[in-house]
């Protein structure tokens, strides 16, 4: 006889990264993956699922479109999804506002505040930037329904503001000032988002952020108070999948226990997923993307 927790150990899973309003990519990657559309729901015929890693919204095309499809998932128990900080950014707004600029997002509002801020699996984590023990600790068992809670996130320097800055942002450190420095989308910025599962010990800034900068940073160092709240992720730790970084194809997005999926749907037009079959240390060959043609240069 197979108990419940053998047959919810058993289940595999395909954890997709950010999908930013391109549904088109996203019924493309589904099908790929083998996901059917019955009914206006996509399910798996060998009982995978979904696991979605936040930030479905803005920059593409069709945001409802996925927050849709995504939802019908959700109700059905085809998929589970965790939120991103373009999703946070709208609780904040309505709660600090009253209301919302972008209308077309406030029918899945309610469903929104019902999402987790990270996602623990028997064999595998998954969170939108960063596993940050004590972050996650700090944030465990919170509801994002809770008016209290959102308005203690926009505090400056509270405890909750740094937690969710920290695993919806990324670990962050100010870069050189002598150059600015420049995202993959032109927009100038003053901090980099680090490797955060490495020790940040020896590390100059071109070995240590994750999000490529223009131009490449030069080999001074992170000043220590900036890394001192680094909590690298290792073995024995579970495997972790995230999203969040905007990845070029020449980054490797399997490192140790973590995955990085955002391979940048807004920059390359790509939709990344890692395919988990149980094992304990993620590997290179379980990703996929779609469009499938034509082939990136990839590690
Ligand atoms: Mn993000």
């Amino acid at each position: 006889m197979i108990s419940a927790v053998d047959a919810l150990t058993k289940t595999k899973y395909d954890i997709i990264g950010d999908v930013h309003g391109h549904l088109e990519l996203l019924t493309g990657l589904l099908s790929l993956l083998g996901y059917q559309d019955k009914d206006g729901c996509f399910y798996h015929p060998e009982g995978r699922k979904a696991v979605f890693l936040g930030d479905l919204i803005n920059r593409g095309p069709d945001s409802p479109g996925v927050l849709r499809l995504v939802q019908e998932m959700h109700n059905k128990g085809e998929a589970f999804v965790c939120i991103g900080n373009h999703e946070f950014r709208i609780l904040q707004e309505v709660v600090n506002s009253g209301s919302l600029e972008n209308r077309e997002l406030l029918p899945f509002l309610n469903w929104i505040q019902s999402w987790p801020l990270f996602l623990e699996f028997p064999g595998f984590r998954a969170v939108h930037a960063a596993w940050h023990f004590s972050s996650i600790k700090a944030l465990s068992g919170v509801s994002l329904t809770s008016d209290y809670f959102i308005r203690s996130s926009l505090e400056n320097g509270s405890v909750t503001q740094r937690s969710i800055q920290n695993i919806l942002y990324g670990i962050r450190v100010h870069l050189p000032k002598e150059q600015e420095m420049k995202d993959r989308f032109g927009i100038a910025r003053k901090k980099g988002r680090i490797k955060w599962w490495q020790d940040p010990v020896g590390k100059s800034f071109s070995e240590y952020l994750l999000s490529p900068m223009y131009p490449a940073p030069s080999h001074l160092f992170p000043e220590a108070k900036e890394v001192e709240g680094v909590e690298p992720y290792q073995k024995p730790e579970l495997p972790v999948f995230f999203g969040h970084y905007c990845l070029p194809p020449e980054i490797p997005k399997v490192n140790g226990q973590t995955v990085c999926l955002d391979g940048c749907v807004t920059c390359d037009k790509k939709l990344w997923a890692y395919s988990w079959k149980g094992e304990s240390s993620p590997t290179s060959s379980n990703l996929i993307y779609f469009p499938r043609n034509p082939i990136p240069t990839e590690n």
